[in-house]
């Protein structure tokens, strides 16, 4: 059997054991897209413009709802989702669950940002060990929609302890449930090489090396040779004098390019 990396989304798309990670192919195959562009933005106006601008370009879209200053859920969660399927796009809620698996349900099912109810796709810190996805499934299984969740394996920051031996306990857990746990925040492949994870990256920049708080930037290419399925962008795309279409084009094709060439290997 031929490694995953070889395969084409279209084909992924067809046997992945997730039904969620089975419609992000097919919407990356559709829109010829394997880019997620985060946006971590404070004011509603300009999250939702930002969202209706870059939407056409994206398979997904990463959201910290909790940094919008004027958060309601009527005001930013009813739009964002008529804006998802306007140009169809997945949400993924950036919440990156860390504690027992009966707070992270609730953290996951209630408050004001009730994630389960709108957020295709979050994310968890492996830490707590298996309880956190139970905790957070049983949320998802509240829900008719499909739902799916990545877990930290690797982290772009300077110095991360999300490294060897945890990484791999990382991948262990996400065996225990792969209809539920797709894939990982991972800076390369992970699994067994007839396994199908899917790899979405963070920390993927064209312009930049890093910030000054312990970010760091690999281009389009290093993360897609080294097993990426999505690069997850956000300042490259909408940082201060950057043209958030221009730049969401630039890093739509060079992701789709790479891709091309991974596949022809
Ligand atoms: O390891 C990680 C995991 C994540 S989810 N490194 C990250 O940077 N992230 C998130 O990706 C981070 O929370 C932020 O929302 C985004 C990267 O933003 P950028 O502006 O540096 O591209």
């Amino acid at each position: 059997m031929s490694a995953v990396t070889n395969k084409s989304y279209e084909t992924r798309a067809e046997s992945h054991p997730s039904q969620l990670a089975r419609r992000l192919f097919k919407i990356v195959t559709e829109k010829q897209s394997n880019l997620c562009v985060s946006l971590d933005i404070y004011k509603t106006n300009e999250f939702l413009a930002l969202v209706d601008k870059v939407g056409p370009y994206v398979s997904v879209i990463k959201t910290h709802v909790d940094i919008i200053d004027d958060f309601t859920y009527e005001s930013v969660v009813i739009p964002l989702v008529e804006l998802s399927k306007k140009h169809n796009f997945l949400i993924f809620e950036d919440r990156k669950f860390a504690d027992i698996g009966s707070t992270v349900k609730s953290q996951y099912t209630s408050g004001i940002y009730k994630i389960v109810q709108w957020s295709h796709i979050t994310n968890a810190h492996a830490l707590p060990g298996p309880g956190i996805v139970d905790g957070l499934y049983a949320g998802a299984k509240e829900v008719n929609d499909e739902r799916g969740l990545l877990l930290l394996a690797e982290m772009s920051s300077a110095g991360s302890l999300a490294t060897g031996d945890y990484t791999k306990k990382t991948v262990e857990l996400a065996r225990r449930n792969k209809e539920f746990t797709f894939g990982f925040i991972a800076q390369s492949r992970l699994g067994e090489h007839d396994e199908d994870f899917v790899i979405m990256t963070p920390g993927v920049g064209l312009d930049d090396k890093g910030d000054n708080l312990g970010q760091q930037y690999r281009t389009v290419d290093e993360a897609i040779s080294t097993g990426t399925d999505i690069i997850i962008v956000g300042r490259g795309i909408t940082g201060k004098g950057r043209d958030p279409i221009v730049e969401s084009k630039r890093y739509k094709e060079a992701g789709w390019a790479a891709y091309e060439a991974r596949i022809k290997e």
